[in-house]
């Protein structure tokens, strides 16, 4: 497919190269602009490869410049309302997240997945059912991959299984899932998204142009999900760990199954899941529902799910020392997820916390400590107000740490036998590390550093 446009794409980080790529591929003319005026432009054009139809700015973006410009496509880290969008607003140039470019160059059908949590687990899930029936399955998305980087890859046979932002959601429009799924809204993110209902708004957009022949899986057990149903033009097909659903995927006598209008079919005893956890109960039923819409046979999804060892970075065991349990949960990027991590916690724990500041309230996480955390440690934008929450509830072994290397230090100090440090921050990584990812690999760095006496 040709796209003879000048196409100015916002963002030169993953979605912003494989954004450009794709259209230099296809014969437009493209411009990646990067707001960080130390973003080395000759590293950003050696990414890009041999275009000479490719140019880089960096820092500020002269208006002058857009008045040749067909389209913009914006990197999900980039908000749609940052003051630089409004000039392309004013001359009326449409403006594309970097997955309705995908959807645009792409073929085959999409599993799309949004949530507030849960959503990298059951992508990954649902992502090997479908490599595990389809040859040509590509797992994609807010999970690592930019969905352009595999778009010229698919064909009418594929299967798309993409972990979707409300980020990504933003600037979407005609991005059409065959199965969506919005398994869960909780407060994040409101610095982006301002209020709770324009967050949960823009979940709701990955819906928003499927047909009634189309499926969104939804959580029964969410009430902000189970609202969805009356608003969405998708048929809804609803999950639930809590009740007897008469059609959707629930639990009979702790075995999942799929009920359709005609059948049921069992799947998996929650026993015979590897991954512990009430929440991982939910994704499971959420990639089974999703991966059984998408087409794929039962005995498959039961095999596959059998076998499932979950993702990095999420309430991931690292390593024992001096008969102290580490964790990995660099993935708890909000209080919500955080939830869940030290929920999963048997033994006392010394816990690390704090990051980048999404303005979202820290009580319920505190709250959550359930008498089972031993110290507080405290890193990053965010230490001074979870610290003063903290004390709020009463709750005052709390240690300030400059950084997360000292964290893990101290940890390894004052923690005892029978002892779990688990890493569960309940905030993004932004100004300490470059993305969760970083931040896990380092904590895991640390961990693994550490001496046995
Ligand atoms: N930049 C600007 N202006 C801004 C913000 C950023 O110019 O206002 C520039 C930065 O200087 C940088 C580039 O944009 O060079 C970074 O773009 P990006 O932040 O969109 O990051 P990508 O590398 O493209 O990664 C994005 C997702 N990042 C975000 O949504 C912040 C990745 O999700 C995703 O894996 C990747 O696309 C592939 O699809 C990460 C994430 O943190 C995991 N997601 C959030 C979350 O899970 O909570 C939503």
């Amino acid at each position: 497919m040709e796209f003879n446009k000048r196409v100015v794409v916002a963002g030169a980080g993953k979605s912003g190269i494989g954004a450009a790529k794709l259209l230099l591929e296809h014969g437009a003319e493209v411009i990646i602009f990067d707001q960080n005026d130390k973003a080395d432009k000759l590293e950003i054009l050696h990414k890009l490869g041999d275009y000479d139809k490719a140019g880089v700015v960096v820092g500020k973006l002269e208006e002058a410049l857009l008045d040749t410009i067909d389209l913009m496509v914006i990197s999900p880290g980039i908000s749609i309302e940052a003051p630089f969008t409004e000039a392309f607003r004013e001359r009326r140039i449409p403006i594309w997240s970097e997955i309705e470019l995908a959807y645009q160059m792409s073929k085959g059908t999409i599993a799309a997945i949004t949530g507030t949590n849960g959503k990298t687990t059951t992508t990954a899930l649902v992502g090997e059912i479908c490599a595990a029936y389809c040859k040509s399955s590509f797992t994609v998305g807010n999970i690592g991959i930019p969905f352009t980087q595999i778009a010229d890859r698919t064909t009418e046979d594929s299967m798309i299984v993409a972990e979707i932002s409300s980020f990504q959601l933003e600037a979407i429009v005609d991005f059409q899932p065959k199965v969506s799924a919005v398994l869960n809204v909780t407060p994040d993110h409101l610095d982006r998204h301002h209020t709770f209902e324009c967050y949960r708004d823009t979940k709701q957009k990955i819906t928003m142009n499927q047909s009634k022949e189309q499926i969104c899986v939804l959580n029964y057990d969410d009430m902000h999900t189970r609202g969805m149903a009356e608003r969405i033009p998708a048929t809804p097909v609803f999950f639930s760990r809590l009740t007897d659903l008469e059609q959707g995927v629930c639990l009979k006598d702790n075995q999942i199954v799929i009920r359709t209008e005609k059948e049921e079919y069992p799947v998996l005893f929650t026993e015979e899941m590897k991954l512990l956890g009430m929440h991982n109960i939910e994704n499971y039923m959420a990639a089974i529902a999703i991966s059984y819409y998408m087409g794929v046979p039962v005995e498959i999804i039961r095999k596959v799910c059998m076998e499932f060892k979950g993702v990095e970075h999420r309430i991931e065991f690292v390593k024992t020392v001096n008969g102290v349990n580490y964790y990995n949960d660099s993935k708890g990027t909000n209080p919500d997820a955080a939830i869940k991590g030290i929920q999963a916690m048997n033994r006392p724990t010394l816990l690390i916390g704090g990051g980048y500041d999404k303005k979202v309230p820290f009580d319920e996480w505190i709250e959550s400590f359930d008498g089972k955390v031993r110290y507080l440690l405290l890193i990053g934008q965010t230490a001074e107000t979870i610290a003063e929450t903290a004390r709020k509830h009463g709750f005052n072994d709390i240690i300030m740490k400059d950084n997360l290397e000292e964290a893990v230090q101290t940890c390894y100090e004052l923690a005892e036998e029978g002892d779990a440090v688990l890493l569960s921050p309940a905030c993004a990584s932004w100004g300490q590390f470059d993305n969760y990812e970083q931040r896990g690999d380092l904590f895991k760095e640390y961990v693994r550093a550490l001496p046995e006496h």
